[in-house]
């Protein structure tokens, strides 16, 4: 696990681009916006980006939902802006992630135009048609977004799969030639020199051909059972390597995986023909209940801590892990982990010391940086995201009220990490100078990159002495990770250590002053708090070195 990469060490800055920057003023981020503010990026001290999904979609799913995965989206820019933004990334000495959906495409991808013409079409067979039973759906499974998976369409009187919402119809990975289709995008892309992959929800390409019904209500367990680690995954996994992957052996490959367990993870990274990453959602799912999303439970600091302990133990001899607080698909950081009133600033730093000291690649999601919280829906039509508009249709008919659900979307809903990225202090946030495709937080006039920029004390400045902090010392990325204080239920502390490289993070996660011996042959290398204390104060963090 030592074995020194690149993509080990490095940082990587996420970009949802809808949200970023708006070079052209009708309201939607784009490319030529990420290219200026790649100064911004490259000031950061992180090594790569990773880009949510560019390509042509219908975007009903923030594009999730591809139409074309070799053409740009025309709200986003053209391709030869695409690779003006490589090449200035390159020239930065930054490396590009690309984000690639292969579990399913857009309904409106000629493939699927094809597919859904006759049970005859030869491309048919690229997507999964099942007649149902007695007028009703093949089998019982629930969508990532509400009601069936299963969607009837007149034309053949059959019905497709779709895991997502019914514009994202399941790629069927059984057929040889649909395989091949996507190994020559995904070389499309590689050639062009993109030096990693994330793969969308990659644990569930292999589907149970069977298709049983779910014996579960509890949401993530159908997602472990039915959806995810299917019979041939590790084989089709082994396939792209050997037929595209290890033509390009520099490339990171990180695959998405609701439903990867610790027991089963390193199914997916073998050395020889597996993946480089995953990211796991142990963290991401303590606090949902059996409904999934938007049926919060109660967390723990003990159970928290727990899963970065279970994680990092299950990679100890191989593999390697991916450390991320949040990203395009859950709350923002500060809101939910941190405290983002009082102790608004301290917090968001003491998370930040945990992304950057904690043993596995670092993904920081754009604005978590600068501390962005989460925003506020004052009705459901304000939200932008199928998955809380459906949620709604579900909770509706369950007799939930407006008010009760969105109270569970304001806490957990997607919209928290969409909203614009906020640069200046104007009340447009310097995004975009139309009209944004999404309101930007309000507190924009407070929370904001240039405000931080010129105060050496913010939440920015901070981040950017973590980088250099993790970049300095090879302990934070490869030293052994050893947790402290196992029981307590406010303080995470461990040690990182690489031969005679020692460190000790402390970390508060609390609103009160708590006793914390520290060995005294320490010297702090960094801190929340400028001075020191005998005792740990609220939210601090620290990071000593022996
Ligand atoms: O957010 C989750 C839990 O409610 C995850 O299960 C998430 O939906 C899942 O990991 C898949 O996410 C990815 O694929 C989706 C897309 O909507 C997300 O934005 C993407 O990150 C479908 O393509
Ligand atoms: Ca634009």
């Amino acid at each position: 696990m030592n074995q020194r990469t690149w993509y080990k060490e490095a940082i990587v800055y996420q970009i949802y681009p809808r949200s970023f920057k708006d070079s052209n003023g009708d309201g939607v981020g784009d490319l030529r916006g990420v290219i200026q503010k790649l100064d911004y990026i490259n000031s950061l001290g992180v090594d790569a980006v990773w880009l949510n999904p560019i390509y042509k979609s219908p975007n009903d799913d923030g594009g999730y939902d591809i139409s074309d995965y070799l053409s740009i989206q025309p709200e986003f820019g053209t391709m030869q802006d695409f690779d003006e933004l490589l090449l200035e990334l390159h020239q930065r000495g930054l490396k590009l992630i690309m984000d690639l959906v292969l579990n399913h495409s857009s309904d409106e991808h000629p493939w699927f135009i094809e597919s859904k013409k006759s049970k005859t079409n030869p491309y048919r067979d690229f997507y999964f048609w099942k007649q149902g039973k007695e007028n009703a759906p093949p089998n019982n499974w629930p969508s990532f977004f509400g009601g069936s998976a299963w969607q009837l369409d007149e034309t053949t009187g059959e019905y497709y799969l779709h895991l997502f919402s019914k514009k994202q119809p399941d790629l069927n990975w059984e057929n040889a030639a649909l395989r091949a289709e996507v190994y020559k995008l995904m070389e499309f892309w590689l050639k062009k020199g993109v030096d990693g992959l994330r793969l969308d929800v990659i644990s569930a390409i292999s589907k149970r051909t069977d298709f049983p019904n779910t014996d579960t209500l509890d949401f993530n367990e159908t997602i472990r059972k039915y959806y995810s680690n299917g019979p041939r995954l590790k084989e089709f996994i082994a396939e792209t390597r050997s037929k595209v992957l290890d033509q390009f052996p520099h490339v990171m490959t990180v695959g998405e995986g609701p439903g990867i367990t610790p027991q089963n993870a390193l199914d997916y990274l073998h050395e020889e023909d597996g993946l480089n990453m995953i990211f796991h959602f142990g963290h991401m799912f303590m606090d949902q209940g059996a409904g999934g999303r938007f049926d919060p439970i109660a967390w723990t600091m003990k159970d928290f801590k727990q899963v970065f302990k279970t994680w990092d133990d299950a990679f100890k001899k191989q593999g390697w892990g991916s450390i991320f607080l949040g990203n395009h698909d859950f709350a923002r950081m500060v809101s939910r982990w941190g405290n983002d009133g009082v102790h608004w600033q301290k917090s968001s730093k003491l998370l930040i010391t945990l992304l950057l000291s904690m043993r596995g690649t670092t993904f920081v999601f754009q604005g978590d940086e600068i501390g962005m919280t989460n925003t506020t829906l004052h009705s459901i039509a304000e939200s932008k995201d199928i998955e809380t508009q459906n949620g709604w249709l579900d909770a509706k008919r369950r007799g939930e009220s407006e008010a009760e659900f969105l109270k569970k979307a304001n806490y957990s809903g997607r919209d928290n990490a969409r909203t614009p990225m906020q640069w200046t202090a104007m009340e447009d946030g310097g995004f975009s100078s139309g009209n944004p495709w999404m309101p930007l937080n309000k507190n924009t006039t407070k929370i904001n990159v240039a405000q931080q920029e010129s105060d050496n004390t913010s939440i920015l400045s901070y981040f950017k002495e973590m980088a250099y902090l993790k970049k300095n010392n090879h302990a934070l990325t490869y030293g052994s990770y050893q947790l402290l204080e196992v029981e307590d239920d406010r303080i995470f502390a461990y040690y990182r250590q690489e031969e005679k490289e020692k460190f000790m993070v402390v970390l508060n996660f609390s609103n009160e002053s708590l006793n914390f011996p520290i060995a005294h042959k320490a010297t702090k290398v960094i801190g929340n708090y400028d001075d020191v204390s005998a005792i740990l104060r609220p939210w601090e963090a620290l990071i000593y070195k022996f």
